[in-house]
């Protein structure tokens, strides 16, 4: 059992109460027939969640406890124990835990009828299943202690998990490049989670009409395929970086595509196998040319973005057209 928790403020000073299954079956009245009939009070308890889940990725579960009645259950005592490996984020309700276990606020006076609702949200740390089990006892003798002495179907929720690490890998570059100039695409595969993906290896296939110029992160080049050692964990949210820097043909269009494979299960091949627009930059080869990047009707006017993509002022120059639409 390993479980660590990240609450910021912990409740202190709460007694860990020990919980005994026995106790509420051995408390169930017998009354021996004298005497005024003995409160009863069929506590019910149980755990909700999810069936599957992701290292990494964030469970929310339910606890409930419900009195059945008929009369009021006293000093009800709740307590969910896991089993697995996890990182508790949140406990509702000013539940604590420890060795395993979560302990409720002891509920005084849960009144025939009534239902306490918990919650506990956490990440699991590792493949395999996540347990929780909730059992519960009151003072007020229980008719039926098998729905709350955590033995019931109700009581357990087991949560299967497993790795899932979504990598997406993109290439950007300028659109527009002068001919025979350089041309740096930029090649980034990030993990976009939940779980830490494994064996990330990217690789970039680059247009038969480039020429190479520089390779960082220790790519090598082969048959016009940059490929970059292999990263042994890529945590949820980190990303690889790379710039391939060309020179351009005279003549394009030319298209570079990036891809990246990992050991760990990625749930979005398209992202990450070449398929993907993101994964693709196209270039065109341009001189002295104007060329629209927007266009845009406002009011009575219609507008157009304009880009020079000549040499003139060595700057590309933008102006901004604005025509009325009646002329
Ligand atoms: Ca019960
Ligand atoms: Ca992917």
């Amino acid at each position: 059992m390993k479980l660590s928790s990240r609450q910021k403020n912990p409740i202190r000073g709460m007694a860990f109460v020990g919980i005994s299954i026995f106790a509420a079956s051995c408390g169930g009245g017998s009354n021996g027939g004298t005497g005024p009939p003995a409160s009863q009070a069929d506590v019910v308890s149980g755990t909700s969640g999810q069936e599957s889940g992701a290292v990494g990725g964030e469970l929310t579960y339910t606890v409930t406890v419900t009195n059945n009645g008929p009369n009021a259950a006293t000093a009800v005592v709740v307590s969910t124990a896991l089993t697995g490996s996890a990182t508790i984020l949140e406990i509702s309700g000013g539940g604590a835990e420890g060795s395993g276990t979560v302990q409720w606020p002891g509920i005084a006076n849960l009144g025939s009828g009534e239902t306490s609702i918990f919650t506990i949200r956490l990440v699991p740390n590792a493949e395999g299943t996540l347990s929780l089990r909730t059992s519960s006892t009151s003072d007020t003798p229980d008719p039926t202690p098998g729905n709350n002495d955590g033995s019931s179907q109700g009581a357990t929720v087991s949560t299967t998990v497993s790795v899932r690490a979504d990598v997406r890998t993109t290439v950007s570059a300028d659109r527009v490049v002068k001919p025979g100039a350089q041309l740096v695409y930029t090649v980034i595969a990030k993990n976009l989670g939940p779980s830490p993906a494994s064996s990330v290896q990217v690789s970039d296939e680059l247009p038969a009409a480039v020429t190479v110029v520089d390779v960082t992160g220790g790519g090598v080049v082969s048959s016009g395929v940059v490929t970059w050692p292999e990263a042994a964990t890529l945590a949820s949210g980190d990303s690889l970086a790379f710039d391939v820097t060309v020179t351009a043909p005279f003549v394009g269009p030319f298209t570079n595509i990036v891809r990246s494979s990992a050991s760990s299960p990625d749930p979005v091949a398209s992202n990450n196998d070449g398929s993907g627009s993101t994964s693709r930059a196209t270039s065109l080869v341009g001189y002295d040319t104007l060329r629209v990047i927007t266009g845009s009707q406002n009011g009575e006017q219609f507008g157009w973005e304009v880009e020079n993509l000549g040499d003139i002022d060595g700057d590309a120059l933008v102006e901004e057209l604005q025509i009325d639409r009646h002329r």
